[in-house]
């Protein structure tokens, strides 16, 4: 019966440091990524990203989902590297970004540019 209330002391006692420790590593860990959807063609069908406008924070992902209206693509002012030129032309095809550095980013669809699918990211 003593053997067996040490045991269980014991145990209570390492099952108290494992929580305080994982507690400890999950407040070190930084703020994940979150990847935000944006859709091409609005789903009534008009020639617009939905949302036009997002705020998101630096490390974060834009996903940009073939939603109606296309081929559709995504062209970033300035940034050639972050721009997916190529026309998507497949429904629910999706290209991405990862925005890694603070700024606003201005863009559009060229295709649809005239009538007037363009969009703005800010980088916070
Ligand atoms: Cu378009």
């Amino acid at each position: 019966m003593k053997k067996q209330s040490i045991f269980g002391r014991l145990s209570l006692l390492f099952i108290s440091f494992t929580i305080a420790l994982s507690s400890l590593v999950f407040h070190a860990a930084p703020a994940l990524a979150e990847t935000h959807t944006v859709l091409m063609g609005s789903k009534s069908g008009q020639l617009v990203f939905e949302p036009s406008t997002l705020t998101i924070k630096a490390g974060d992902t834009v996903k940009w989902v073939n939603n109606k209206g296309f081929p559709h693509n995504v062209v970033i002012d300035g940034q050639d590297a972050l721009s997916h030129k190529k026309l998507i032309q497949k429904p629910k095809e999706s290209v991405e970004t990862t925005f890694s550095e603070a700024g606003e980013y201005s863009y559009y669809c060229a295709p649809h540019r005239g009538a007037g699918m363009v969009g703005k990211i800010t980088v916070q």
